[in-house]
């Protein structure tokens, strides 16, 4: 690749825990840059700016609110700003890379993104669907609604996140490392026509085929591709650090594979990378393989 083909890199850091059940996940930001995201991607040959981190207020400072919808407040305010922030990075002309922070960040970064895509795809890398609402949700935590949320349904608070909604069609979203779905995600997935590929299907096609499938139906009549990667999509043996592992995950190759296929076909405008929980880790270990796979999607090969 050239030097121009490179879009410069702008980094942005939510060390948001709100969303999700246990602490720890706050320090997903910290963990990442430590693991040297910066240094990987300068090293690759991209010009790349840090903004830092957006401001998340404490848990311990706050009340949970409603059972169903846990800090929606709190949520909702950060959402918004990162919705803006990502915008700005766009409107620079530069590729929004988003740090978890659990995974309801999502509603903000995709609110921002879609104001430039409005026809955007979006690949779901998940041992978790997302797709709950306060209605279907078992825990009331909102890192398990953000798909949801993105596609139109939940609260009004996240759905119409930066005035506007849906921000994402069903016919343009795939999930990818599916294994635990609640009920009400799966009545959502059949009525939506949602594509996922459950770890049942990765095991029978194989990762360059669901790969390969999985870019036909982003790229088909989309003006972007967005990519959402929660660590718990792969095996809690290779990402211990996360806060809801899920046995029976996708290999540290295969998903190394997803990512140098999504290289290869250059369709990616923007990323996040969510729910590290360095608490929960060993030698940071989880961060780690989050950069390695940060390196592979801004292609990085062996040869
Ligand atoms: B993650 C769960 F019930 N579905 O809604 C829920 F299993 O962003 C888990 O994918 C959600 O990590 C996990 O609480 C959200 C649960
Ligand atoms: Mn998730
Ligand atoms: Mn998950
Ligand atoms: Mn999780």
């Amino acid at each position: 690749m050239t030097a121009q083909t490179k879009q410069p890199i702008s980094i942005v850091g939510v060390p948001m825990d709100l969303g999700a059940g246990r602490r720890g996940v706050d320090m997903g930001p910290s963990a990442i840059r430590y693991a040297s995201v910066k240094e990987k991607l300068t090293g690759l040959g991209y010009q790349v700016e840090d903004r830092g981190n957006l401001h998340v207020p404490t848990p311990e400072s706050h009340e949970e609110g409603d059972q169903q919808l846990k800090y929606l407040r709190e949520i909702t305010t950060v959402s918004e700003q990162l919705a803006q922030e990502v915008s700005t990075i766009k409107d620079n002309g530069r590729f929004p890379l988003v740090l978890g922070g659990d995974h309801s960040i999502a509603i903000g970064s995709i609110a921002g993104l879609a104001k430039h895509h409005r026809q955007m795809g979006v690949i779901w890398f998940d041992a978790h669907g997302d797709l709950n609402t306060a209605e279907t949700s078992p825990s009331g935590n909102i890192h398990g609604m953000s798909l949801a949320a993105s596609l139109g349904f939940g609260h009004p608070d996240l759905v119409q996140c930066a005035g506007y909604a849906p921000k994402i069609k069903p016919e343009n979203v795939v999930i990818i490392g599916a294994r635990e779905l609640d009920p009400g995600e799966k009545e959502l997935i059949r009525k939506q026509g949602i594509r996922v590929f459950t770890m049942h299907d990765v095991d029978r096609m194989g990762m360059g085929a669901v790969m390969e499938e999985t870019l036909n139906i982003v790229t088909n009549g989309t003006d972007g591709v967005h990519l959402s990667l929660d660590l718990d999509g792969l095996d809690p043996n290779d990402c211990p650090g996360v806060g809801t592992p899920v046995a029976g995950g996708l290999t540290y190759r295969e998903s190394h594979l997803a990512m140098e296929m999504l290289a290869e076909a250059n369709v990616l405008t923007s990323a996040e990378f969510v729910e590290v929980n360095p608490i929960l880790d060993s030698s940071n270990r989880t961060a780690k393989v989050a950069v390695a796979l940060i390196g592979s999607v801004f292609g990085e090969k062996v040869l």
